[in-house]
């Protein structure tokens, strides 16, 4: 369904028929809401998140596109994040072997000020899907419609809803190199067991697995992140002092939300002309029986 949402932003409403739903901004090709068959919330979106270009919505997912971070000359995480997407009503240029029948395709072209900060054409197909047990699926297609080769970084930018910070682990990133953010970008290697969390973490982990699970204690529950095409992942929160940095997230909210970001970051992504990279992230949200300090 597409309808209007904050400041009559057009949007899309996705609904799976057991009674998930999801919704995404055309705004910036955002999803801003992943809802599980009881409507519980899973994503978190600040409640000063601005609803107005050309600023990110501050949660849900910010896709990170043609530059991640301020790993180059363009404004930080790239713009795609900070434009209109369109519907794209050519289903031919998307297999529809999808098993969902909830989804929707957007696609992304450079505008002409694009091009002047970014000289490459490219397509951006964003397939957002709602699997039948309420997973949630982002497929991203990006074509090289230049007549020159070019390379980018990308992330999904993904904000999960955890009840206490403090009572959350990362299972999947044990012993990997990460590059420290906090540090310079600096080097390291993961310790051997779950992540934990006491104080800010902006950490871009590297070659890490398909599966990355985030157990959340009070809830019972653990989301399952399943991605390909996307070596890396960032794992951040910005705790106390940036996040009373950040006027578009409230003083406390770091205590319920984490950021996993499957990503490619540490080796650019080169397309030639007329070559086409995928990246895919499907998130699930299970019961699980995890008890914190195990
Ligand atoms: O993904 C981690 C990060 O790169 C952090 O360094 C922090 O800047 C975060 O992204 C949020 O960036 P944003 O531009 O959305 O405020």
């Amino acid at each position: 369904e597409h309808c209007k949402g904050v400041n009559g932003l057009p949007k899309v409403v996705l609904r799976e028929s057991r009674g998930s739903s999801a919704e995404v901004y055309l705004y910036g090709g955002q999803v801003t809401s992943w809802k599980n068959d009881h409507g519980e919330e899973l994503l978190f979106v600040s409640s000063k998140a601005i609803f107005k270009l050309p600023k990110a919505i501050r949660g849900g997912i910010p896709i990170c596109f043609p530059q991640f971070s301020n790993l180059g000359s363009l404004e930080q995480h790239g713009f795609a994040r900070n434009r209109v997407w369109n519907i794209d009503n050519d289903p031919a240029s998307l297999p529809t072997n999808s098993t969902s029948k909830a989804y929707v395709d957007l696609i992304l072209k450079p505008s002409d000020e694009d091009l002047k900060i970014w000289p490459h054409s490219f397509e951006f197909r964003l397939r957002v899907a709602l699997g039948p047990g309420g997973d949630l699926m982002l497929t991203s297609r990006i074509r090289n419609t230049d007549a020159k080769p070019f390379s980018f970084t990308f992330a999904y930018h993904t904000y999960f809803s955890v009840s206490d910070i403090s009572e959350v682990r990362v299972e999947g990133l044990e012993t990997l190199d990460y590059l420290d953010n906090l540090q310079n970008k600096g080097r390291f290697t993961e310790q051997g067991d779950a992540i934990t969390f006491e104080s800010e973490v902006d950490k871009i982990y590297l070659s890490t697995p398909t599966k990355i699970a985030i157990l959340d204690h009070e809830k019972k529950r653990t989301f399952v992140i399943r991605k390909d095409g996307l070596p890396d992942a960032v794992v951040w929160n910005p705790w106390d002092k940036k996040a009373k940095a950040m006027a578009d997230f409230g003083d406390d909210e770091y205590k319920h939300m984490l950021c996993v970001e499957p990503a490619s970051i540490e080796k650019p992504i080169t397309l030639k002309p007329g070559e086409e990279w995928k990246g895919r992230q499907e998130l699930s949200a299970v019961p699980s029986s995890y008890c914190s300090g195990q």
